[in-house]
C-alpha cells in the first residue's frame, strides 16, 4: 500500500506546480483566476504545497505504527508555529520552482506570502520553542506529534491608539485553514466534574469509579510539520472542544429550548480561546479546563497508537515518551494514573512505574507568579478523581520522603504536592518533578537556579534526575527563509551543510572574519535588511526611521523583568544629552520596540505608553530626531519577527539576572548578526561564552549579586538620589515633558521604581548606560564592528534548536534520531 501511495505523488517541476496551482484554483478555490484575489491565490499555492507533503504524511505515518520506533509525544499548551507556506516550501526544497511558477502565472510570490494569517497559538517563547523542537524533530527524522489546543481565537492582535496598545481578537480561521486536516473520527469524550464513588470489583479490590457531571469530545485537527528536504513529517495535533450531544434532549422535551443548548455552548467554549498571559499564570477554572481536556485527549490517543502497534500497557514506556513543556500540561501524570489504575485495572505501583518512566519534565521559569498553583476547592469541583489520585501520589511520596529524612517536617511542608500554608493549592512543579523521570531547565544557569533554589530538594533526592537542555532555534525559519541575503552569502563561502549542521559548519566563517571584501558584502547584507525595514515602517505606519543609523532593537513581551523601562531610561539620557547639547559621542540610532502587553498588565502597558510617549516627543522635536528615533512597531509576532530580527545591529537582551529562563530572541538577533548588550542572565551567558567576551556587550549584576543585594535591603530612592542623571531622567518624565505636562499618568511606574523597583531598574541603571557608550564607540569602528559581527555569527551553532533535539534525545527519551 505506501508503495502505490509513493508513486502518486506530485512532481516539483515549474510545469507540474503550475498546473497543480491552477487546478487547486479551480477545485478548492472554485473560481476563475479572472476575479482572483489575492487571497485566493494563496489558497491555491498553498493548497500545491501541502499536496506535496502529503505522500510523505502517508509514509511517516507509517512510521508511528511501527512498533520498534519510540515517539515522542510533546505535550504543550502553546504552539507558535508562524506562517507554514514560506516554511514549507524552504523544508520541501521547491523554492526556486515554485518563484519561477509564481511568474509564469503573473501573481507575486511575496504577495502571496503575506496573505497568510498566522497561527498565533502562543504567547511567545514557550510556544515558538514548541514550534522550533517540531522542525528539528523532523528534520532529525525523530517520530513525533507535537499534542496542543486548537484554539479559536490565538493571541490577540494588537493595535496602538494614542500611544496605548488596544488589543483586537484574532480570527486567523476566519479565511480558512489550508493546512490542517480534520480527523473526525479521531475524538475522545473528556469527562468534567462530578463526583467519585467507591465500589468492589469481582476479586473483591476496592476500586474507584469516577461519575462524571458531563462530557466533552475533543476532534483531532492534524497539521503537516515538513522536515527539512528528508521527506520526513510529523504530525501536528490539536484538539478542538465539542459537545458530545447538540442538544440536551431531556431539557428539549421539557421545552427548555436555551437549557438543552446550554451545554453545546460551554463544550465549545473549552478551545475557544488562548489565556494571553506570558509567563504568569491565571488561575481560572476554564484554564485547568483546556489543560484536562487536551492532555486527556493527547493520552487517549497514544493509548490507541499504542494499541494499534499491537503493544500491550507494559510496553507503554519503550513506546513513548511524553515530554510537559512547563506545568500547563502536567495533570497528564494524574490522568495516566487514573487510566492505568481505573480504566485499565493495572495495579498502582506498576502504574506508577510505567508513569515515571513515560514522563519528563520541562521548567521555563523560575518567577513565583508563574508557578501555576490550582485551589483545592476548584481542583475538586473539576476534576474530583484527579485530586483523590494527587493524594495518593502525595501519601506514598511523603512517606518515602519521612523514612529517608526522619522528623525534618519542614522539609515534608516544602515538597508537598499539596501547598498547606494559608489557603491550600495543588503545586503543579511538584507533580510534574515527583511524575516524571527526568527534570529539566533550559539554559545552564536556568538549571542551576532550579537545582540550588525552586526544586533545591527534589534535587537534593533524586540529582541524577536533572539535567540542562539549553534551548535552540531553527535555522530554517530563522536564517535561511527569514534573511535569504544573509544565508546565500553563507552559503557561497562555506556551503550549504550549515542549514542543517549547524554547530559543526557555521564556525567555518570565522577565516572570512578579517577578509576585507567578505566585510562589505556582510555589511551590504545588514544595510539591505535595514532598508527593508525602514521601507515597511515607512509604508505601513508613516514612520521615518533613518538605515545609516544604528538599529538597536528588543523585541519580546513586555514584562517589568524584561526591562523595557530600562531601555527607555537610556534614551531619555541621551534625549537629556542632546538638548544639553553634550552630542559628544553620541552614535545615530534608531530604538525599536515590539511586543505585546499581557492585557490585564497594567504597567507593561503603561510601559507601552511611555515608549510611544517618547518615540512622539523626539519625532516633533528636530534637534533630538537627527540623532535619534524610537519606534514602536505594533503587533509584534512571527510575521513580523521576520523583518525584525534580521535587521538589528544591536539586541537588547537586558532581563534582571536570574529572571530570564532563556531567552530565544537573544539567539536569533545573533544568528543574524546583531551584537548583544545583556545581561549575566539566561542563555545570554553561554552565548557570551560561545561568541567571546570582547564580541558581547556585558553590564549589571549578577544573579548571586541580586539575590543579596535583594537580601541585604535594597533603597532604590537612595539609588535615584545619588546619581544626578538618573534623577534627571526620572525627574523628566515626571516632569510631564513626554505627557504633554501630565504628571500624572506615568505616577504608577515611577512610583514603582522609586518605591520598591523589584527588578532592580535602577540599580543596574549606570551600568547600562555606560556599557551603551561603549557600544556606540564600538559601532563608530565599522571594520571592527563587522568582525565581531562575522564571529557573532559563526560561533552560534550551539544554538540550532537541532542540538537541544539532539540533547533530549540522548540523555532524556533515549530515542537515536533516523
Ligand atoms: C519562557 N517561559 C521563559 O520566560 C523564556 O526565558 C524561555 O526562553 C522560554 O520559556 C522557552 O524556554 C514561559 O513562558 C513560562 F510559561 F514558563 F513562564
Amino acid at each position: 500500500m505506501s508503495t502505490d501511495v509513493m508513486h502518486i505523488g506530485p512532481g516539483n517541476s515549474v510545469a507540474e506546480l503550475k498546473e497543480s496551482i491552477l487546478g487547486h484554483f479551480c477545485f478548492d478555490v472554485g473560481k476563475s483566476p479572472e476575479y482572483a484575489t489575492l487571497h485566493d491565490w494563496y489558497m491555491a499555492v498553498a493548497y500545491s504545497v501541502r499536496e506535496r507533503m502529503m505522500e510523505h504524511w502517508v509514509s511517516s505515518l507509517e512510521r508511528i505504527r511501527d512498533k520498534h520506533q519510540k515517539i515522542v509525544g510533546y505535550l504543550s499548551a502553546e504552539f507558535l508555529m508562524g506562517p507554514h507556506l514560506g516554511n514549507a516550501i524552504i523544508n520541501l526544497g521547491i523554492e526556486q520552482q515554485i518563484k519561477e511558477a509564481a511568474e509564469q502565472l503573473n501573481i507575486n510570490l511575496d504577495e502571496i506570502l503575506q496573505q497568510e494569517e498566522e497561527p498565533g497559538l502562543g504567547n511567545g517563547g514557550l510556544g515558538r520553542l514548541a514550534a522550533c523542537y517540531l522542525d528539528s524533530l523532523t528534520t532529525l527524522k525523530v517520530p513525533a506529534i507535537g499534542y496542543g489546543i486548537r484554539y479559536e481565537f490565538g493571541i490577540f492582535d494588537q493595535m496602538i491608539r494614542d500611544g496605548w496598545q488596544v488589543e483586537i481578537t484574532d480570527k486567523w480561521l476566519r479565511n480558512g485553514n489550508p493546512w490542517e486536516i480534520v480527523k473526525p473520527e479521531l475524538n475522545y469524550g473528556v469527562k468534567l466534574g462530578g463526583k467519585t464513588q467507591g465500589y468492589t470489583d469481582e476479586k473483591g479490590g476496592y476500586r474507584v469509579k469516577w461519575i462524571p457531571e458531563y462530557e466533552i469530545r475533543g476532534v483531532a485537527y492534524d497539521t503537516p510539520v515538513p522536515g527539512y528536504k528528508n521527506e520526513t513529517i510529523n504530525l501536528l495535533r490539536l484538539w478542538k472542544s465539542e459537545a458530545t450531544e447538540s442538544f440536551d434532549f431531556q431539557a428539549f422535551d421539557k421545552g427548555d429550548y436555551y437549557g438543552a443548548v446550554h451545554e453545546k455552548v460551554f463544550s465549545e467554549t473549552i478551545s475557544k480561546v488562548l489565556y494571553p498571559n506570558d509567563v504568569s499564570e491565571a488561575g481560572k477554572k476554564l484554564r485547568l479546563s483546556q489543560q484536562y481536556f487536551f492532555v486527556s485527549c493527547s493520552l487517549q490517543d497514544a493509548l490507541r497508537i499504542l494499541e494499534l502497534r499491537g503493544l500491550s500497557l507494559d510496553d507503554l514506556p519503550d513506546a513513548v515518551t511524553f515530554q510537559l513543556n512547563d506545568t500547563h500540561p502536567s495533570i497528564a501524570i494524574a490522568e495516566l494514573m487514573r487510566l492505568l489504575v481505573d480504566e485499565y485495572m493495572v495495579d498502582w505501583d506498576k502504574a506508577w512505574e510505567c508513569t515515571r518512566k513515560t514522563f519528563a519534565y520541562t521548567n521555563h521559569t523560575l518567577l513565583p507568579e508563574a508557578l501555576e498553583k490550582w485551589s483545592l476547592p476548584l481542583f475538586a469541583h473539576i476534576l474530583p478523581r484527579h485530586l483523590e489520585i494527587i493524594y495518593e501520589i502525595n501519601s506514598r511520596f511523603l512517606s518515602d520522603i519521612r523514612n529517608k529524612y526522619p522528623g525534618d517536617d519542614d522539609r515534608i511542608r516544602r515538597m508537598s504536592i499539596i501547598d498547606e500554608q494559608g489557603s491550600k493549592y495543588v503545586r503543579m512543579a511538584h507533580l510534574a518533578t515527583i511524575g516524571s523521570h527526568a527534570v529539566n531547565g533550559v539554559s545552564a544557569l536556568h538549571t542551576e537556579l532550579l537545582k540550588q533554589d525552586v526544586l533545591h530538594d527534589f534535587y537534593e533526592l533524586q540529582p541524577d534526575a536533572f539535567f540542562n537542555v539549553t534551548n535552540g532555534v531553527t535555522p530554517r525559519r530563522w536564517i535561511k527563509l527569514y534573511n535569504p541575503r544573509l544565508a546565500s552569502l553563507i552559503s557561497d563561502r562555506i556551503g550549504e551543510r550549515w542549514i542543517t549542521h549547524l554547530e559543526t559548519d557555521l564556525i567555518n566563517l570565522q577565516s572570512f572574519a578579517d577578509d576585507l571584501s567578505f566585510q562589505q558584502a556582510w555589511r551590504d547584507v545588514k544595510k539591505q535588511n535595514k532598508t527593508d525595514l525602514a521601507h515597511l515602517l515607512k509604508q505601513r505606519f508613516g514612520m521615518n526611521i533613518n538605515p545609516d543609523s544604528l538599529f538597536d532593537i528588543q523585541v519580546k513581551r513586555i514584562h517589568e523583568y524584561k526591562r523595557q523601562h530600562l531601555n527607555a531610561l537610556h534614551i531619555i539620557h541621551l534625549y537629556n544629552r542632546i538638548k544639553q547639547k553634550r552630542t559628544d559621542g553620541i552614535t545615530p540610532r534608531t530604538f525599536i520596540f515590539g511586543g505585546k502587553a499581557a492585557p490585564a498588565y497594567y504597567l507593561a502597558k503603561l510601559i507601552i505608553k511611555l515608549i510611544n510617549a517618547i518615540g512622539e516627543t523626539i519625532d516633533n522635536d528636530p534637534e533630538v530626531n537627527q540623532f535619534i528615533r524610537v519606534v514602536f512597531f505594533p503587533d509584534f509576532n512571527v510575521k513580523n519577527g521576520a523583518h525584525v530580527y534580521k535587521a538589528a545591529d544591536l539586541s537588547e537582551q537586558i532581563s534582571t539576572a536570574g529572571k530570564e529562563a532563556s531567552g530565544t530572541g537573544n539567539m536569533k538577533f545573533s544568528m543574524n548578526g546583531a551584537l548583544t548588550i545583556g545581561t549575566y542572565d539566561g542563555a545570554n551567558i553561554e552565548i557570551m561564552e560561545c561568541v567571546g567576551e570582547d564580541n558581547f556587550f556585558l553590564f549589571g549584576l549578577d544573579a548571586a549579586e541580586v539575590k543579596a543585594i535583594k537580601q541585604n535591603g535594597y533603597h532604590p530612592y537612595d539609588v535615584y538620589n545619588n546619581n544626578n542623571d538618573l534623577k534627571e531622567v526620572i525627574d523628566l518624565i515626571q516632569s510631564g515633558a513626554f505627557s504633554k505636562g501630565d504628571t500624572n499618568i506615568f505616577k504608577p511606574l515611577i512610583n514603582s521604581l522609586l518605591g520598591d523597583d523589584p527588578y532592580l531598574v535602577l540599580q543596574d541603571y549606570q551600568a547600562y548606560v555606560d556599557c551603551q557608550q561603549r557600544v556606540s564607540a564600538a559601532y563608530n569602528n565599522e571594520q571592527a564592528w563587522t568582525k565581531m559581527s562575522i564571529l557573532n555569527v559563526a560561533r552560534m551553532g550551539k544554538f540550532s534548536s537541532d542540538r537541544s533535539i539532539r540533547d533530549y534525545c540522548e540523555n532524556i527519551w533515549h530515542v537515536t534520531p533516523g
